[in-house]
């Protein structure tokens, strides 16, 4: 029952989370999970005309719990597209995920394609979607940027600086 309590505050993201009950949520979940993630490969993928990816940053973490990073993406196409991965040279691996709330608890699973209709927007945020990051290749330090690809299920990508804030971070 203890590991379901953690990941209940870790979900709620409140001022009362902890970097400390962060840590090892991640690490629970991550521990939990046992599935096989192939990194998501971007560097000949084309840029994308119509998905933008504004307003990201990454909560940082102490090691080796993995960071987290949010964002705003934006579709002015005329077309509906999935966010289907990402990717970074900063990490080892980076996943799409998506906290959801039942009975008053949270959890985090894969999400695998994310729909963003035409014409619209989807924010990536502390206790909704989110990109896991993972085994980061250097020490990724507060207050420098680091350089996200996202994929899109029609082969392109949309790339994004993201600034790197604190742990206790709640918003943008
Ligand atoms: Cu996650």
């Amino acid at each position: 029952m203890k590991k379901v309590v953690l990941m209940g505050f870790l979900g709620l993201a409140s001022a009362s989370l902890t970097v400390a009950a962060a840590n090892e949520g991640h690490m629970k979940h991550h521990a939990q999970a046992g599935e096989q993630h192939p990194a998501t490969a971007t560097a000949d993928a084309p840029v994308s005309q119509d998905v933008t990816i504004s307003s990201c940053w990454i909560r940082s973490l102490p090691l080796p719990a993995p960071s987290a990073g949010y964002f705003m993406v934006k579709n002015s196409g005329a077309q509906a597209v999935k966010l289907v991965g990402a990717a970074s040279e900063s990490y080892g691996m980076v996943m799409l995920h998506q906290t959801t709330h039942e009975d008053g608890l949270s959890k985090m699973s894969m999400a695998h394609a994310i729909d963003i209709p035409a014409g619209s927007e989807l924010e990536f945020k502390p206790g909704g979607y989110h990109a896991m990051l993972e085994k980061p290749h250097t020490t990724i330090t507060v207050g420098s940027t680091v350089t996200m690809d996202f994929l899109l299920d029609n082969g392109q990508k949309a790339s994004a600086q993201c600034e790197v804030k604190p742990a206790n971070t709640k918003a943008h």
